[in-house]
């Protein structure tokens, strides 16, 4: 049985994606976007009642492959939507209006990586000619401001932005997934550890943007959310002016893409553990964050 509150190795999580699906037929499916790197196939969970035309929020975990608990939150989504659709009215209202793309680990080649050789690698496993460092920071590689602030063009750093914009084959599986779906998708969640906060477009620039009022307002009730369950408290804003500025970030991506509600979270803790969390606090941040993302769904649910 799989287990949700300890961290997993890619191989379980491969095998409960498949799993997963084949279990929930009438509510989740899987899709093949791409491969990495290494050549392994990436897979989303699409999560929700069938129907005609319908709302849908992109959500990735595990972009940095140390973040383990990004992953776990994934997972954690999807227990959660199983289990509760058909008694919770919420979920179910969700699930009935809206589809949810999830992609339970971004950064699968890092993430292996990262249980078996070195338990910090953050970036993901490419190797580079005339260099003999590997890697590139996947949350640097997305086509926007591509290159110019908190980002290296040095293959050794841990924020290697790559040979070009979408020179990586994670980000390139992802941006064309979400290029195709745009008319659909309306917000984007991507997972991140730690610092606790919940973070909105710009992060390349100081400048606001056009809703910033809204996405204030709305992560700020997300934080309240999430304060509600056990008295964590996040720390909202935009990216540039909350945590730093940096570039060729996938939600600044998304954003000008025209997905208006695009969102980064930086998961527990503040820095006691860090990207150590303990298994303990597994099931408490993935509580307190479901309460965030359902609350986010309900306002894109009530948009008109
Ligand atoms: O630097 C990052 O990629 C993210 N923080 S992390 O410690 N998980 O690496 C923050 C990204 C925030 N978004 C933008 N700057 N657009
Ligand atoms: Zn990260
Ligand atoms: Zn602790």
């Amino acid at each position: 049985k799989h287990s949700y509150t300890k961290y997993n190795e890619w191989h379980k999580i491969s095998a409960w994606i498949a799993r997963i699906a084949k279990k929930n037929p009438k509510l989740v499916s899987r899709i093949h976007i791409g491969n990495t790197f290494e050549n392994r196939p990436m897979y989303l969970l699409k999560v929700g009642k069938p129907s005609g035309l319908k709302k849908a929020i992109f959500m990735d975990c595990g972009i940095h492959a140390r973040e383990w608990i990004s992953p776990s939150f994934c997972q954690w989504f999807l227990k959660e939507a199983t289990e509760t659709y058909g008694k919770d009215k919420n979920m179910t209202d969700i699930l009935d209006n809206m589809n949810f793309y999830v992609l339970p680990v971004f950064n699968i080649d890092g993430y292996i990586w990262s249980w078996t050789q070195n338990r910090l690698w953050r970036k993901n496993r490419s190797t580079i000619s005339n260099s003999s460092c590997v890697g590139v920071d996947l949350n640097r590689n997305f086509n926007v401001a591509w290159g110019t602030i908190d980002a290296s063009k040095k293959p050794c750093d841990e924020t290697y932005c790559g040979s070009s914009a979408e020179s990586e084959p994670e980000t390139r599986a992802v941006a064309t997934f979400i290029r195709k779906q745009l008319s659909s998708i309306k917000a984007y969640l991507t997972m991140h550890s730690y610092s606790q906060m919940i973070l909105f477009p710009y992060g390349y620039s100081y400048e606001k943007t056009m809703n910033h009022e809204e996405l204030n307002e709305i992560a700020k009730g997300a934080v309240e959310a999430i304060e509600s369950l056990y008295g964590k408290k996040y720390r909202h804003g935009t990216s540039a002016a909350t945590i730093y500025p940096s570039s060729g970030c996938s939600d600044d991506w998304t954003y000008n893409q025209g997905i208006k509600y695009s969102f980064t979270f930086e998961l527990r803790d503040k820095g006691k553990h860090g990207f150590l969390l303990p298994e303990s606090e597994i099931k408490p941040t993935c509580e307190e964050i479901m309460l965030a993302v359902k609350f986010i769904a309900n306002y894109i649910l009530n948009l008109t």
